[in-house]
């Protein structure tokens, strides 16, 4: 197992790969070449200029985080066919930089949402959180002009200003679009890019939904541990697997997620762990990745991993912003870096208690 942190690149990240070669036992990032717009090809010489810039400060590049998938191909309109050819150059492009893991998501229109981007805690940090109550008496467009707005002038991951500058049309186009025809279209997507990843190695390791429901009436798929086993079922390769997001299966209560770690054994190339704290139905807001303080068990869930063989590419999730620190939320330096820690000594504790 490798640990990593999530990094944005400079210029996007307020944390400097300086401070993440500090926190003992990160050997790496997840990162991105952030302003690449889904369906355009990734440069060589760009993507061999962040790793220079990642192995210069003494760390790898473990994953990317994310490959994004344009509409078209979400959608599955006829042009599809030119974006996945782009989609595959990549991976290929990737591969030959040395880049053998990629994190994507098959959610229409948005990424990840939340209501709250600065919600208090007890202990006086702030984290991001969900309330659905807030969703069903909103616009998509409040949603995304108060996401926006309370960024704290970054751009969050996923919700790049250029894409849904035009929302009412992007809704309108994934009108035709229910779940059968998602998982349709995400079917025929890994289908088409699987035979390059085994060619050259890629793993794709798809991200959970989040949260892991329908939002404002747009389909969402990937939502539970059966739906991704039943993804990876339907597309049979070594290289088509999961990224196994705690916090973002988690937003469903009733989710066994050590379970899910067994059900999904072998197919877990990412995980991202940390912990949430359940509310009331339907909203949550995000804890310290410390099992006592928040709704999950993070030792089973670990154990489970430990358990099933997992050896891939770990991360903290979203970090409490904490010490008054200026970051982009979730993404600072001093809770992650806690959160790291916490699951390296869990791991080492598993490791040396337990057999495989
Ligand atoms: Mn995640």
């Amino acid at each position: 197992m490798k640990m990593g942190l999530r990094w944005f690149g400079e210029g996007y990240d307020t944390v400097s790969l300086e401070k993440i070669r500090q926190v003992p036992g990160v050997s790496g990032v997840i990162t991105t070449l952030y302003g690449a717009m889904p369906g355009e090809d990734w440069e060589k010489e760009e993507i061999l200029a962040l790793k220079q810039k990642v192995e210069d400060a003494g760390l790898e590049i473990l994953g990317i985080e994310s490959v994004n998938v344009h509409d078209d191909i979400k959608i599955g309109l006829p042009s599809r066919d030119r974006y996945i050819e782009a989609y595959i150059r990549t991976i290929r492009t990737l591969a030959e930089c040395g880049i053998h893991l990629i994190c994507y998501n098959f959610m229409p229109v948005f990424d990840w949402t939340r209501t709250d981007l600065a919600k208090p805690r007890r202990d006086g940090s702030t984290v991001l959180a969900y309330d659905q109550r807030v969703i069903d008496a909103m616009d998509p467009d409040w949603l995304f002009a108060s996401m926006e707005e309370n960024a704290g002038g970054h751009v969050l991951p996923g919700w790049e200003p250029e894409r849904l500058a035009h929302l009412k049309e992007l809704f309108a186009r994934y009108s035709d679009v229910d779940e059968k025809k998602l998982w349709e279209n995400l079917i025929y997507f890994l289908k088409a890019i699987m035979p390059t990843c085994e060619k050259y190695e890629v793993k794709m390791a798809i991200h959970p939904d989040d949260p892991g429901w329908s939002v404002f009436g747009l389909p969402r798929i990937m939502t539970s541990g059966e739906n991704l086993r039943r993804m990876t079922e339907a597309v049979d390769s070594p290289c088509n697997g999961v990224t196994l997001c705690t916090g973002s299966l988690g937003t469903n209560p009733d989710a066994d997620l050590p379970g899910i770690v067994r059900m999904l054994k072998g197919k877990i190339f990412f995980a991202h762990v940390r912990n949430m704290e359940h509310t009331a139905p339907g909203c949550f807001e995000e804890s310290a990745h410390l099992s006592s303080d928040g709704s999950f068990d993070l030792f089973a869930i670990m154990k489970a991993l430990y358990e099933t063989g997992f050896d891939g590419v770990m991360r903290p999730d979203h970090g409490r912003m904490i010490w008054g620190e200026q970051a982009m939320p979730g993404y600072g330096l001093y809770d992650r870096a806690l959160g790291s820690q916490y699951l390296l000594g869990l791991w080492e504790a598993i490791s040396k208690t337990f057999s495989r």
